[in-house]
């Protein structure tokens, strides 16, 4: 009996979903560097548990944490000796959870007996993987399916290749979904996916860029990361490879890249959702995406969407300093920031990474811009925090729309300041 007990909570720990009941999501707010100070030492303490959706970092920002439920009484009273303020974002995280689980069967069996893909809900890694042969196979014109590499659990890394022929034309690569939690960026991306596809030959834009250049777009770069927060942990962030020196799972792809790495804004701790890894590159998946762009040759422009926090930025995050294209970077943000505003007024910050969310070092777009590819952008997509990586299915199709206004903003840019 006891062995059957603990043969079925060992396969309970592996089989089932996490839950978040009673966790709680604080929005803080620093009024001076000793309050982050303050943060930052909270931080520190592992044995809470927290997840730090927006590290503390600067004075000015706020931070979102996701606190257990055994550690919000501690986290609150810590707090409130500090006379640190702050407010509650999400009272009960499970609650949100559930809803969006029961959203999406809804959706699901909507979908099953329409038959067409609804770019307004989210989607299993392999609805989205059979979506890319539809688009592929609707759109042959413009859309080719293509397969970067294999993630570490041997998924394939499926991606999406538009263009109109000429051989090897100059061209941009998009990719989402580098960490997996972050669900409004893989959704976007296949709605813009298919904006692309069908606005060939109709937007004079989109005709225009893609008589000129190749698009790439990798809209699941962490599959094995996407699918466990479907099947074990919806709050995962990182890869899922094993590591050799703990019992803890996965790297943080986006402090992994060969641009600082190690330094700053990473973790050496294999349990912390920002580990850098045993060394730069050794994530199959973000060695994936520089074999491709290295082997490439001609990728003049390298964007990455991540979320929340509404968000444009450019390099550096490993150090603090402008890059050598600061003015024409920003200037060419601020302008894609005005598109996506100029749809339903959503505001977004442009700035570099350090000066604009926290020092992180081993990001792509540090990696690429460093590497030569001058137009280098991570958007932070919605929202601010209402709902952070939770953000609700009906606000998908308008993310994508705002978002691909500013993409395109920065394609034409890019087509029009060839390199
Ligand atoms: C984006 C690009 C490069 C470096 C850092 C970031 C911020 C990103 C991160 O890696 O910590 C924040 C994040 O995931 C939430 O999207
Ligand atoms: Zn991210």
């Amino acid at each position: 009996m006891k062995l059957i007990l603990i043969f079925s909570a060992l396969l309970g720990a592996s089989l089932c979903l996490e839950t978040f009941v009673g966790h709680q999501v604080l929005r803080i707010k620093t009024k001076n560097e000793e309050e982050v100070k303050k943060l930052q030492l909270l931080e520190s303490l592992e044995h809470l548990k927290l997840d730090f959706w927006i590290h503390p970092a600067t004075p000015s920002l706020p931070v979102d944490v996701r606190i257990p439920a055994n550690s919000v009484q501690a986290v609150k009273a810590f707090l409130e000796s500090c006379g640190i303020e702050y407010s509650i974002l999400i009272e009960d995280l499970q609650v949100v959870l559930d809803k969006e689980k029961q959203d999406m069967a809804c959706d699901q069996q909507k979908e099953r007996t329409r038959n067409t893909f609804n770019y307004g809900t989210y989607h299993s890694l392999d609805e989205i993987y059979a979506q890319l042969d539809n688009l592929a196979s609707e759109f042959s014109n413009v859309v080719s399916k293509i397969q970067i590499g294999e993630s570490y659990e041997k998924r394939p890394l499926y991606g999406l290749k538009f263009s109109t022929g000429g051989s090897h034309r100059p061209a941009i690569w998009l990719d989402a979904g580098i960490h997996s939690r972050e669900w409004v960026t893989q959704a976007s991306a296949m709605w813009i996916a298919q904006k692309i596809a069908s606005d060939y030959g109709k937007d004079p834009s989109v005709t225009s860029l893609l008589n000129k250049m190749d698009i790439f777009l990798l809209p699941v770069a962490n599959p094995d990361g996407y699918v466990f927060t479907h099947t074990q942990n919806r709050m995962w962030r990182k890869t899922r490879s094993k590591n050799r020196r703990s019992l803890c799972i996965g790297v943080d792809p986006n402090r992994n890249w060969d641009a600082g790495f190690g330094g700053p804004g990473a973790s050496s701790n294999p349990c912390s959702d920002s580990y850098h890894g045993p060394s730069a590159n050794s994530e199959v998946e973000v060695r994936s995406i520089v074999d491709f762009i290295k082997n490439h040759g001609n990728i003049q422009a390298f964007l990455t969407l991540h979320s929340y926090s509404q968000l444009l930025m450019y390099p550096y995050g490993y150090k603090c300093t402008e890059p050598a294209d600061y003015a024409e970077l920003d200037a060419v943000g601020k302008a894609a920031a005005r598109s996506i505003h100029s749809l339903y007024g959503t505001t977004f910050k442009v700035g570099s990474i350090c000066t604009t969310i926290y020092q992180a070092s081993g990001g792509s777009i540090d990696w690429s811009y460093d590497y030569g590819i001058k137009y280098s952008f991570a958007f932070e997509l919605r929202d601010t925090g209402r709902y952070g990586f939770l953000l609700p299915a009906n606000q998908i199709i308008p993310t994508a729309e705002e978002t691909w206004l500013g993409l395109k903003t920065i394609m034409e840019h890019v087509r029009d300041n060839s390199y």
